[in-house]
This record gives structure tokens, sequence and C-alpha cells, in this order.
């Protein structure tokens, strides 16, 4: 155990430390996080989604049954018991190693994807009402572009057999999918091969020569594509029952609508499927995708709740659109680098060039939203900035400025020559900004100087919210196993960021543990248990489950699983003061923890 923790705190710190000099050193802070946030749910969606059935946690991840044989489960019991528990546990170093390397490489947890199926059962989480809806005979058929770079290899797999499964063969023209110039070893090769034993011949793989970014490697994709409709989609996703269809028939219907399915969530942590609300695309003028509420009262009847929805934006990766169409629009602009802005650039294309682009509820994809982007541009660029640039220069008129009042760096980027889009503007007789955000996104204002005030404001409500909100399930110490030591914090009560020590066993605040409904480990009722990194800490309690959600009997002789970490908590010695850290799960007795129940 010795030799597995050092080498559990060696290679955790070090995919730490990587993951910092990437954000900062590439300068793609953590916009992305923003990118992905789902808006606040007012209590009328919330109602509204605790009415539908679909959501049931419990069905969410079905192991294959070999290799749950192989590996053996060791006896971690949850208290609402279910099957998600053992599919993420780190029993040995090479399971460690593919979920440290997975973080790193991927944004995710690679060890979860390997174990799972890459047939799964994901819950249909459409409306009711889709399920009675009627297509139409002689729908177009589509060719699906993939890009990927990078990608891990199972996950690639379950996206491509996701379409297989559920996708009828006579709408599915072909699987393209685009080799970015990956250099993880062997991708290539073994996506290769794997093509050429076990999928159909309308599977088909290409590579670019050198790393071109998704922009460009998508125009590589759909050059080569000869189906009615281009269908992109993002290299890790699962496509939900009946996805396609609804998205063709409206094509089928309008031409020049550029349809998005809902995006469902597939947790990065634990590979978890769950529905997305309604909500549309919009961006703030530090040309960031956002999503927006749907205008008030526009789901009236039970019938809007399936029919397409006008959006002003797309997040970018999952859509739907004719070929031709695509064609003479203009495709992408070519000039744009790795990642960022095409997706704003082509929904002010669509709208201000006379199409339209709508949300499909009936359509249901899901994503695995990762934590950050694992990797940059091969030169250092910001390459979100360049992308915006274009964007704005060829779109926006007298709009741009406030981008540059947003983002003052970016006036002296460089960002290439876009006379040829301009000359794309004018040719195709397109609409004005102005007219865009008057017809299509009244509800963006103007940047004011009160806007952060009010943001801090709306945030402050929320947590207050929560706070009251606050259930809890019981309260304990948590005594390790066989000794009279206790988890307790090695600060304060309340000092953010504290590490958790062995002390003594008495009754004080320091190791009082509330556990709430969401899986928490509160300490005085104060901050929450985190098992992110080597050692656990205080934090913060965000309420989004992740890594401050723990697993366990109230019991004796029990190890304290984290979901999201796949490890345990465990004492580094048996003594006063020694620290505690996430370990391997193992019978070991410096992972078994005995709850004591205390009344308050
Ligand atoms: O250099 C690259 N070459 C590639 O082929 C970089 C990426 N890629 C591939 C990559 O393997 C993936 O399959 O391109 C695809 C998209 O890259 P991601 O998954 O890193 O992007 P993202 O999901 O983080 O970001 C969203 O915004 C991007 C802006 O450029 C793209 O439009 C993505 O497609 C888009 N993803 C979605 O819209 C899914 C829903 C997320 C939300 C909100
Ligand atoms: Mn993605």
């Amino acid at each position: 155990t010795w030799a597995v923790s050092i080498y559990l705190y060696w290679s955790l710190n070090k995919e730490k430390s990587i993951s910092h000099t990437l954000n900062s050193s590439i300068g793609y802070k953590r916009q992305m996080q923003n990118d992905i946030v789902i808006p606040y749910e007012d209590d009328e969606k919330k109602r509204w989604r605790a009415k539908s059935k679909y959501y049931d946690p419990n069905n969410l991840i079905k192991k294959d049954d070999i290799i749950r044989q192989k590996l053996n489960p060791i006896p971690v019991k949850a208290v609402n018991d279910n099957e998600m528990s053992d599919i993420g546990i780190v029993r040995n170093l090479d399971d460690l190693k593919v979920r440290n390397e997975g973080y790193k490489l991927h944004g995710f947890n690679a060890l979860v994807s390997k174990n799972l199926d890459y047939h799964r059962s994901i819950p249909d989480t459409r409306n009711d009402l889709c399920k009675s809806s009627k297509y139409s005979d002689g729908l177009p058929h589509a060719s699906i572009i993939i890009c990927f770079y990078n990608e891990q290899f199972d996950t690639l797999a379950r996206t491509i057999h996701s379409i297989l499964d559920r996708t009828p063969a006579n709408l599915l023209h072909e699987i393209i999918l685009v080799n970015d110039f990956s250099d993880t070893s062997g991708l290539y090769e073994t996506v290769k091969l794997y093509i050429n034993a076990n999928l159909s011949s309308k599977v088909k793989l290409y590579s670019t020569t050198q790393r071109e970014g998704l922009i460009r490697a998508r125009l590589f994709g759909s050059d080569k594509a000869s189906g009615d409709v281009l269908v992109f989609l993002d290299s890790h996703v699962e496509v939900n029952v009946h996805w396609l269809e609804p998205l063709l028939q409206r094509i089928y219907e309008n031409k020049s609508a550029v349809v998005t399915p809902i995006i469902d969530i597939i947790n990065a942590d634990t590979f978890e499927y769950s529905a997305s609300p309604i909500v549309r695309g919009g961006f703030n003028w530090g040309l960031h995708f956002k999503w927006e509420n749907l205008r008030t009262g526009f789901l009236n009847k039970a019938e809007d709740f399936i029919k397409p929805i006008p959006s002003p934006t797309m997040a970018g990766g999952l859509f739907a659109i004719d070929r031709h169409y695509f064609n003479n629009l203009g495709k992408y602009d070519s000039g744009m680098n790795i990642w960022g802005g095409e997706n704003l650039e082509i929904s002010f294309r669509i709208w201000m060039c006379g199409g339209s682009l709508e949300i499909i509820p009936c359509s249901r994809v899901g994503h695995v939203f990762r934590k950050r982007r694992p990797y940059g541009s091969p030169d250092g660029e910001d390459t979100m900035i360049r992308n915006s640039l274009r964007v704005a220069h060829v779109w926006m008129d007298e709009y741009k400025e406030y981008y540059f009042r947003q983002r003052p760096e970016a006036v002296n980027v460089h960002f290439g020559d876009v006379s040829s889009r301009i000359a794309l503007r004018k040719s195709l007789n397109c609409h004005s900004f102005s007219w865009y955000l008057k017809n299509v996104y009244p509800e963006l204002t103007l940047p004011t100087d009160t806007d952060d005030i009010q943001q801090r404001k709306s945030k402050l409500l929320v947590s207050d919210l929560k706070k009251r909100n606050q259930v809890y399930i019981g309260h304990y110490q948590l005594r390790l196993s066989k000794t009279g030591l206790c988890l307790a914090s090695e600060k304060d009560v309340k000092t953010k960021g504290s590490r958790l020590v062995l002390r003594n066993c008495l009754r004080v605040k320091n190791q009082l543990w509330s556990q709430t409904d969401k899986g928490e480990l509160r300490l005085a009722q104060y901050l929450c248990l985190d098992g992110e990194e080597v050692h656990p800490r205080l934090s913060k309690c965000h309420e989004m489950g992740g890594t401050q959600k723990w697993k366990h009997k109230y019991s004796t002789n029990v190890p304290v699983y984290n979901v999201a970490a796949g490890m345990c908590l465990a004492a580094e010695k048996s003594q006063v003061n020694s620290y505690v850290i996430m370990d391997i799960c193992s019978s070991n007795d410096k992972t078994q923890w005995d709850f004591i129940p205390v009344s308050l």
C-alpha cells in the first residue's frame, strides 16, 4: 500500500500540474466551463422534469456481464445501492494508469468508459408525445461526419455503435470518420483494424495529413460525403432512440432549416446519461456560446414540447444540414484554427442569409461534457480569440465594438485574411447584424456597467436558496476501524482547502460529519469533503455531486468510496495526526471506517 500511495500521490499531482500548465499557458483559461453551464432551472422546469418518468438513475449504466465476472467486485455498498458504484473502482495499478492518463488525455474517466459495454442502453429521454410521432416515407439519407483528435478508442467505438444500433439502415448513407492527425500512439491503426474486422462498409475512415483543427477537419469530411444531408457529431456521443428521423423530417419539409438535437449529458466522471432541460442557444458579448431559457410562454400546450424551437445560436458540435444548402451557404470558414467560434459563425450566417436554426426536441443525443479541454493548438495560439475576431469582422458590423470592449486584449491579435468571407456575405445578400439582433435574438441586451453587480446579486440569491433546502440524513463521527482515531479537519472547520487528518475521537465540531441527501459529507454542516485530489480537502459545497459525493453503508468496517474519483478514503498511517488520502479501494484496515451516530 505504501508504494501504491506514493505512486498515486505522484501521478495525481503530475496530472494536476500538467492540466494547470495546459490551461494557463495556452490561454484557454476557464472559458470552456462557462460554455457548458446549463442555466439555473427555475421551479417550473424542475417540476416538469420531476414529472417526466424517464429519469431513472438506477438504470443508467449496465455493464457487460463478462467484464463484471472478470473484475470480481469487492464489497463496496452504498445506502441507495445501485450498480454504478463499482464500474469506476480502481483495483490495481493498471486501472489507476488508465484512469489518470484518461483524465489527462481526454478530460474524462477513461476507466469507466473502458469497462462499459460498446452497446449499452440509455434512458429514452424523449417526451412521451414523440413516441407517437409519424415520419414521412422517402426521407433524405444522411452522411454522418465525425472528426476526432486523440479520442479514447472505447468512447469512439461506443459513439459509432450507438449510431449503427439506433439508426434505420435505409436512412444511413455512410459514417465518415476523420482522424485529425491524432498523436496518441496507434489510434488510427486501431480504429482502422476495428472497422475492417467488425463494421459495415458504410463506415469510412480518413485522415488529415497534418493537424487541421475541428473546422477544417469537418470541411475535409464534408467534401467526401455524398448523402443528401450532412450530420456532424463529436467523437464522444451516444445517440438515443429515433434520434435521426425527426431531424431528417424537418429538413425534408424545409431545406434551409438547420437542426440540432437536444444535447443530453453524459457525465465525464461516471458516464451516467441524463436528460437536459429544453433550452436555446445564445451568446454573450465575449462571443461565448451560452444556454438561454426559452421565451416565457413558449411552452404552453403539451405539443409545444415536441415542436421545433428557433434558436439564435447552436453549441456547434451536433447538427444536421442539407448537403447542398451547406455548400451553397459557404460551408465553414477555413481560416479558423483548431477550436472555437465556428458555432457562432455558422449560426449568424444561417439566420442572416435566409435560413433558420432550430432545436428538434424529439431528437436526443448525449455528449460527454468534459471538465476541461485536454488539448491546445500546436503553436499555442489562442484560437478562440482568433476565430472570434473573424466572426466579429465578417458578421457583426458596428456591434463588433462590444466584443472589443469586452475583450480589449483581442484588438491586436492576428486573425488572417477575411476578404473571401466578406465577399461571401455580399454574394449571399445577407441581412445586417442589427436585423439579426432585432428579429432573432431581441433578448440579448447591450452590455452595461451594472451587469456585473446584477450577476453577483443573482448568484447570492441562488446560494441562499440552496442553504435553506438542505436535507440531512444523519450525523456521524467516522472512526478508523480498530482504532480510537477519527476523521477530522487539519485546520478550523471553516477553513476552505484544509486537509483531513486523524485525531483522537472526541465529540467536537471538528469531527462531526453530516450526511446530506446528495451524498455529501459536511463537516459541522458547513464545508464539504471533496475527493478530487490525492489529499481530500474541505471545499465549498457545490451540490453537484461529483467529487463531493460519497458512497458507503452506515455501519462498521466499511470503505468510503468516492464515485467520481473511483477511490476510497484511507488513512496514510494509523497514527494521530497522520493524513487521510484517496487510495485504491481494498479490504485493508486503512480503508475501513465505522460510522458512529451522533445526536445533535
Ligand atoms: O483539433 C481538433 N481536431 C478535432 O478533430 C480538435 C477537436 N477535434 C474534434 C474532437 O475530437 C471532437 O470530436 O472535434 C470535436 C469537438 O471537439 P471538443 O469535443 O473538444 O469540443 P467541445 O465539445 O468541447 O466544444 C463545442 O464547441 C466547439 C467549438 O469549436 C465545437 O463546436 C464542438 O463541436 C462543440 N461541442 C458541442 O457542441 C457538444 C455540446 C457541447 C456544448 C455546449
Ligand atoms: Mn465535445
